[in-house]
């Protein structure tokens, strides 16, 4: 049998099988033991089931692979926004979607509540984000207009649900996915908390097929690439270098001679501002790392807390998950939680 990993929790796997059916399933130690990691998202082939549990026999291998949050075979990632109700802000916006287009992932922008504006409005947003290089869904869940294409570039493919508060995406979930109300109340206690924590992913099934990942992400998004990436979250700004090239390889488009990139578009003040809070969040996490090699948190017999420099220093030692997850805790989005 095979099915797709809809749910992970604690040691269970909640498989969504290609006959429609949910098996709670584990993973034999065989595939621990060979490092083989189970993601949200994986497809996967399932052992025979008993008492309606299966085992995960094997992963099959995967199209995508997103670290943060952890999910695999994501397609695309449906970026919503409202044009009113609060007011469409093309900084924000913006911000939401260089994050978005960081992931590499292929990008859908939809914009919510159409019924909210004029016909005028609609057209100056078209040209602008045009100009922008983007071609966005106008909908609105109020009076279903848009819906049916939009639900058309979300159909058989596992699609990331991202935006800020109030565009309307729990509405819009609720209208994709009939199975949402009864999953959201049927988990309790310490999963329903686990639901808030930022590394959690889970798929829901669409009508028509596919699947909508629910998780926390991009709320407040920081921008934890390296600075020089930046430019190619621009749209716009990435099809100047696919013409031509800049005088010096590592250009940041900000000061050098010679750059393809700087000039009148009407972004280029948003990277130029997205650029420098992208180096001063490189450096803070540089500095973390350097702290966290040369620093060692020792606990007092009272229970306190200090620290003492290592003996030895582990320069290239990786992001500790604590310190990644605080950085999580800055980009907590959850799609379809009431009270975010
Ligand atoms: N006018 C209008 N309001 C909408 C539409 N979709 C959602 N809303 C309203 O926007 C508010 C926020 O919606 P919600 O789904 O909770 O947004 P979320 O925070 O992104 O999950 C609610 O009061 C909705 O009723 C729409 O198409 N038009
Ligand atoms: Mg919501
Ligand atoms: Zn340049």
């Amino acid at each position: 049998m095979i099915g797709t990993v809809i749910a992970v929790q604690a040691n269970f796997y909640q498989v969504r099988l290609d006959s429609q059916v949910t098996l709670l399933c584990t993973r034999p130690t065989r595939l621990k033991k060979i490092g083989q990691s189970v993601l949200v998202g994986d497809r996967v082939i399932i052992k025979s089931s008993e008492f309606e549990r299966g085992a995960i026999a094997k992963v099959l291998p995967r199209i995508t692979e997103l670290e943060r949050p952890p999910i695999a075979n994501a397609e695309q990632i449906l970026l919503v926004f409202a044009l009113e109700e609060p007011t469409l802000d093309p900084v924000q916006l913006s911000r939401f979607l260089v994050k978005a287009e960081s992931t590499n992932l292929r990008l859908i922008l939809g914009l919510n509540k159409v019924d909210l504006i004029t016909i005028d409005e609609k057209e100056q947003w078209s040209i602008k984000l045009k100009n922008w290089g983007y071609n966005p869904y106008f909908f609105s869940v109020n009076t279903q207009e848009g819906i049916e294409s939009l639900k058309k570039t979300i159909q058989n493919k596992i699609t990331i649900l991202a935006g800020p508060s109030g565009v309307g995406k729990s509405s819009l979930a609720s209208i994709l996915i009939p199975e949402l109300d009864i999953r959201i109340g049927a988990v309790s206690g310490k999963l329903q908390k686990g639901r808030h924590t930022t590394r959690h992913v889970e798929l829901f099934e669409l009508l028509e097929g596919g699947f909508i990942a629910d998780s926390p992400g991009f709320n407040q998004p920081n921008f934890d690439f390296l600075p020089e990436l930046l430019i190619n979250y621009f749209p716009e700004a990435k099809e100047k270098l696919a013409k031509n090239n800049c005088k010096f390889h590592n250009c940041i488009h900000r000061d050098e001679p010679d750059c393809v990139v700087k000039g009148e578009w009407e972004r280029y003040e948003y990277y130029l501002r997205f650029l420098e809070e992208t180096i001063v969040n490189n450096q803070k996490i540089a500095q973390t790392k350097n702290q966290e090699s040369t620093q060692k948190t020792k606990f007092k017999s009272d229970g306190t807390k200090y620290t003492e420099p290592k003996l030895e220093s582990k320069k290239y030692r990786r992001v500790s998950r604590k310190v990644s997850n605080q950085e999580l805790e800055n980009l907590s989005f959850n799609v379809f939680d009431e009270d975010e």
